[in-house]
């Protein structure tokens, strides 16, 4: 399973390089950009769980950092910030890490 099983790498590129700059990532235009957003339940969930690298069933804060390196392994991380604002706008229930729930509604509003 590759993430170009989903995605298209074209707009992988284009929205990887659109937040090249640090503190410029807004989750809803990267979900927006990368095609993520149109996509079926089952494909956003196969999303989802590739984030999920540790398959704990949550994306926890660890793995928000390192959120754009599943799209592109040259990626930079998150800064402290971008990575907060994510777990902020994802995380309802607030329990510091963002679940499947979470994460599809968040995809859903992009
Ligand atoms: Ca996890």
């Amino acid at each position: 399973m590759a993430i170009t099983d989903v995605l298209a790498a074209s707009d992988i590129s284009t929205a990887i390089n659109a937040c090249k700059a640090k503190d410029s990532f807004s989750p809803k235009t990267f979900f927006a950009t990368v095609g993520l957003s149109k996509k079926s339940p089952p494909e956003i969930e196969k999303v989802f769980k590739m984030l999920d690298q540790d398959k704990s069933g949550f994306i926890e804060q660890d793995e928000l950092q390192l959120f754009l390196q599943n799209f592109s392994k040259g990626a930079r991380a998150l800064t402290a910030a971008e990575t907060k604002a994510f777990l902020v706008a994802g995380d309802m229930d607030g329990d510091g890490k963002i679940g499947w729930e979470e994460f599809s509604a968040l995809v859903n509003a992009s």
